[in-house]
């Protein structure tokens, strides 16, 4: 199975985000994982849709929105996405969450489902049925440069293992916070997909980006 690197934009350097993204695509980073907080889901606010709109028309790589806010059906028409790209939206931020995903997969788009460290996994079963993607969240989620939670590596087992009984085997699992290349190694074994990558593998001090993808691509 092709495994994916999502670049966590939020991670980058936000007064030089042309020169970031085009260097992202020298270092053939599949997505780019952009956050979007409202300080009420998550106690953080980061990016936002204008940004999005515009990361859009400057580069071709796919966009992997995430979206950690209250009610995320409200915004699904503030962003210019397309097919290529993912919006995915929290299992726990809105009642109906399967409506959410229905209005994201009949606007065209690829749909994923984010689950909370204290969620279980199981709350994928239903809604497997409209998804593309399931996010296991191994931190919790508001802030880059955590520590993984202690569980993150049966989490991503129980999902596999869920998503396969539903014959389900082709929808990518996702896993985002403190993705270091010792831990993108062992979620990788646990059938993980696409690797979010931030402070801990992509945007270091002491190696540049392409350096720095190539080194976490050698340990999946
Ligand atoms: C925050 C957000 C994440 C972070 C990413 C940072 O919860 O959803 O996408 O930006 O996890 O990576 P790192 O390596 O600093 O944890
Ligand atoms: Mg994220």
């Amino acid at each position: 199975m092709k495994k994916y690197l999502s670049a966590s934009v939020m991670c980058a350097d936000l007064l030089n985000m042309e020169k970031g993204i085009r260097e992202l695509e020298r270092a053939g980073i599949d997505y780019l994982h952009i956050d979007i907080m409202d300080g009420a889901f998550v106690p953080n606010i980061t990016l936002g849709f204008d940004f999005i709109n515009q990361v859009k028309r400057i580069t071709d790589i796919p966009l992997d929105v995430h979206m950690m806010v209250n009610e995320p059906s409200k915004f699904i028409d503030s962003m210019a996405l397309s097919e290529n790209d993912i919006l995915c939206v929290h299992y726990e931020s809105e009642l109906h969450i399967m409506r959410t995903l229905e209005k994201i997969k009949a606007k065209g788009i690829k749909a994923g489902l984010a689950v909370n460290p204290a969620t279980p996994t199981e709350c994928l079963k239903y809604p497997s049925e409209l998804i593309d993607m399931a996010l296991v969240m191994t931190v919790n989620p508001g802030f880059s440069g955590q520590r993984i939670i202690p569980f993150a590596e049966r989490k991503v087992r129980e999902t596999r293992e869920l998503l396969d009984s539903l014959g389900k085997g082709d929808i990518l699992i996702e896993v985002d916070g403190n993705i270091s290349p010792e831990n993108g190694m062992k979620l990788s074994k646990q059938g993980a997909d696409i690797f979010v990558l931030g402070t801990s593998a992509l945007f270091l001090k002491d190696c540049d980006i392409k350096d720095a993808a190539e080194k976490f691509r050698q340990v999946l």
